[in-house]
């Protein structure tokens, strides 16, 4: 099954958006499989975003995802990246799709609410980044036939 990784940020922490959050992607149909509510530290947050180093908004986007706790989360499904991407939105919350996420809560690239695997790869390199294997939890649940065709 398709997993994927998902960060409530410290602005969706801070303006008690997490449970909103978590139900979205619940109705979705996705299956949570790992949740940690957590303080970020230096180290993890300059590996998460090695990729931005050098961009002229990195120390900006670190200092945020470091400004208060954050709700990280592994999702499961079919075309669970695509999905969560979807749900999420753009990245700049003005371009984002009505109804998505950043759409409907954000304003600012900077103050867009979450983070979420843009391609499977990244989703099992951010998964095995945030989370121990022992951390994931491996079940089935009862409407899972209803959600997923396979
Ligand atoms: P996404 O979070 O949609 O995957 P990304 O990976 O391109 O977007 O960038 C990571 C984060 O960095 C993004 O959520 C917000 C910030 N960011 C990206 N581009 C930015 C810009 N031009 N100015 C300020 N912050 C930016
Ligand atoms: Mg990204």
């Amino acid at each position: 099954m398709e997993r994927t990784f998902v960060l409530v940020k410290p602005d969706g922490v801070q303006r008690t958006l997490v449970g909103e959050i978590i139900s979205r992607l619940e109705r979705r149909g996705l299956r949570l499989v790992a949740a940690k509510f957590m303080q970020v530290g230096r180290d993890l947050a300059e590996t998460h975003y090695a990729i931005h180093k050098g961009k002229p908004f990195y120390e900006g986007l670190i200092a945020y995802i470091l400004s208060a706790p954050v709700m990280a989360m592994v999702w499961e499904g079919p075309n669970a990246v695509a999905a969560v991407r979807q749900t999420m939105g753009s990245t700049r919350p003005t371009e984002a799709a009505p109804g998505s996420v950043r759409h409907d809560f954000g304003l600012e690239v900077g103050r867009n609410l979450t983070h979420a695997s843009d391609s499977i790869e990244n989703g099992e390199m951010e998964v095995a980044l945030w989370f121990k294997k022992e951390e994931l939890v491996d079940w089935q649940r009862d409407v899972d036939r209803w959600a997923f065709e396979n």
